[in-house]
């Protein structure tokens, strides 16, 4: 996902045609240095790169990611860092079965929350806390088919306080990030991720604007590749957004999570 020019606007030259696409999109800037990016928080760093920062001596990297989540929260890395997590081994994630089930006691911290869900869910069911036996994800998913620039379906209907697995399969030839966003902010935070793609930090952010009315991220998605977000609908009934806030997107790459 990084190809989008990131970090490594310098080495496009050598990479496939296809690669850079999105650079169409947004004016070419300078490349940051790679050593102003941080793995652990920044939106678009290499999976590969991540594992990296995260395998430290006398530590499992199962520990060290669940740290990494509980000091990033709303940062770029939380969904990315979530998808480490529930990948590890059982034995992994079970020496973080207590820190877990408080994470998934506090609503207040609605990233964490759903990290700490999707790592539990992960554990084989005989190996789970009795606390969450009965903890299952409804799955969901998106799709956008190739130049359609639109979600199918254009609505989703889920009950309130479910945790969701939602899988978006980019079937396009042009990347796609996915945020899920607050009853009414569409345009709002369309609008911001616009403003975003004219400057060097919007590439860093992933078009992701910052705002509370950002509830849930999805980082880019490379053509033909799936994304997956798990979050935990709100407790309250309402219509909420599913976008993509790639710059220029937001008014057809919309959709509707009626939560009743
Ligand atoms: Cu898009």
């Amino acid at each position: 996902m990084w190809t989008i020019g990131l970090i490594l606007l310098a080495v496009l030259a050598s990479t496939p045609p296809d690669a850079g696409h999105a650079q169409g999109h947004a004016p070419a800037e300078a490349a940051a240095p790679v050593a102003a990016l941080e793995p652990l928080r920044d939106a678009g760093v290499p999976t590969t790169d991540r594992l990296k920062a995260l395998t430290r001596p006398g530590t499992s990297v199962g520990a060290a990611t669940w740290q990494a989540i509980e000091a990033c929260d709303r940062c770029g890395a939380a969904n990315d860092l979530a998808a480490i997590l529930g990948s590890r081994p059982a034995a992994e994630i079970e020496p973080l079965v207590p820190a877990l089930l408080a994470a998934l006691k506090d609503e207040s911290r609605a990233v964490i929350r759903a990290a700490a869900a999707r790592a539990l869910v992960a554990l084989p069911t005989d190996r789970r806390p009795a606390e969450v036996k009965d903890l299952r994800e409804t799955a969901l998913t998106l799709q956008c088919l190739r130049g359609r620039m639109a979600w199918e379906p254009k609505e989703l209907q889920v009950l309130p306080g479910t945790l969701v697995r939602l899988r978006m399969e980019n079937g396009d030839s042009m990347v796609h990030n996915l945020l899920l966003t607050a009853p009414g902010s569409l345009s709002e935070i369309g609008v911001a991720a616009d403003k975003l793609g004219e400057g060097l930090e919007g590439k860093r952010r992933q078009y992701v604007p910052d705002s509370t009315k950002v509830m849930a991220v999805m980082g880019l998605v490379d053509p033909g590749r799936v994304g997956e977000l798990w979050f935990f609908t709100p407790s309250k009934p309402g219509t909420y957004v599913l976008v993509c806030t790639y710059p220029g997107h937001w008014r057809m790459m919309n959709a509707k999570l009626k939560v009743k």
